[in-house]
């Protein structure tokens, strides 16, 4: 399983990651600063709704990734935006 690292600090550093098709990836949200209004996450695909992202406790995700296409993911008031891109 691989394991892709969002950095959340202010932002999503990255807030674009390329992984491929049928590759098993996790995906691993770590948030290190109380910078913005990042502290919940949205995933609509993965029907992740206002999770919780803890200071400093990565939280993992699985990604479904048999298909091609992308996977929104923003804060819990989707101001702060990124994607998985699923290639
Ligand atoms: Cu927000």
């Amino acid at each position: 399983m691989n394991k892709v690292e969002i950095t959340v600090d202010g932002g999503y550093k990255p807030s674009e990651v390329k992984v491929k098709v049928g590759e098993p990836v996790k995906l691993v949200f770590n948030r290190i600063s109380d910078k913005g209004c990042l502290d919940q996450l949205n995933i609509p695909a993965l029907n992740v709704k206002q999770q919780d992202l803890p200071l400093n406790e990565p939280q993992e995700f699985e990604l479904d990734t048999s298909k091609a296409g992308e996977v929104d993911f923003a804060c819990g008031m989707n101001m702060f935006k990124g994607k998985v891109v699923i290639e």
